[in-house]
């Protein structure tokens, strides 16, 4: 028996990276940890794509499980919670609604803040302004967070009293409004969550594994790291 911790994480410090460090960190389970860097272009290098044939992070293997790869970062959260049976309410009617406000999160909030980002954090300085993509993609990201605000009138947390793998997959999307450029103006019950979770310092350790980014969320050198992240993905930007 090896004596390895089971579950080897590869990531590295953005939105999705950040999930499956939140459930490891709250659950307080001992992993391994992988720093993907992206500036090496580690998640696209063959020995990665064995693992996730998306070139993307995160990806756990669990090495209490034959070795099983999850990539995927709301499977890898699905995965964990059944594993470790915690952060997800119990019941067949109340897994649903996870699976509802996870495939929100992933398929909504993710993708819709990921390209107003980039749109304006790496396409813009770079000579790309798109404005009609632009609004595009801040106002839906908007709408989607009006929604997540009234999903969160009169709880603590997005499925009720309870934190859940919910939460840690959207928490560091939404939390970021600042970076995508959205307005939270309003959104009180929403504010409110963010309060409660900025509260949380198992959850707030895990935003800076493998390292910090702290102006997603506003602070810090703002500029000097917006130019930082814009040249890491320089490639990514073709007319
Ligand atoms: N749907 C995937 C998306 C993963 C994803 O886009 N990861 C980004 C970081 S947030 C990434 O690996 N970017 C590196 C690249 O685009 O090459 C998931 O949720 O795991």
């Amino acid at each position: 028996m090896s004596n390895k911790p089971d579950i080897k994480l590869y990531t590295a410090a953005t939105m999705n990276g950040w999930k499956p460090v939140i459930f490891l960190e709250e659950a307080d389970v001992d992993y391994d940890l992988v720093h993907i860097d992206f500036s090496k272009k580690d998640q696209k290098s063959n020995w990665y794509m064995q693992l996730n044939p998306n070139a993307r992070i995160p990806t756990i293997v669990d090495r209490g499980n034959d070795d099983f790869v999850v990539f995927e970062s709301g499977a890898i959260l699905w995965y964990l919670a059944k594993k470790y049976q915690k952060f997800l309410p119990v019941g067949d009617k109340q897994h649903s609604q996870a699976l509802q406000w996870l495939m929100f999160q992933m398929s909504g909030i993710g993708p819709m803040m990921g390209q107003a980002m980039y749109f304006q954090r790496i396409a813009a300085p770079q000579g790309h302004e798109e404005q009609f993509s632009i609004k595009r993609y801040v106002d839906e990201s908007r709408r989607l967070l009006e929604v997540l605000d009234k999903q969160l009138n009169g709880k603590d947390y997005i499925l009720g009293d309870q934190y859940t793998i919910v939460d840690m997959a959207t928490y560091p999307w939404a939390r970021s409004y600042y970076w995508a450029k959205v307005s939270l103006d309003g959104l009180d019950h929403l504010n409110a969550w963010f309060k409660r979770i900025d509260e949380r310092a198992k959850t707030q350790k895990a935003l800076t594994i493998p390292k910090a980014f702290p102006a997603f969320f506003g602070k810090g050198d703002v500029a000097q790291a917006e130019a930082a992240n814009a040249a890491r993905f320089k490639s990514d930007v073709k007319a």
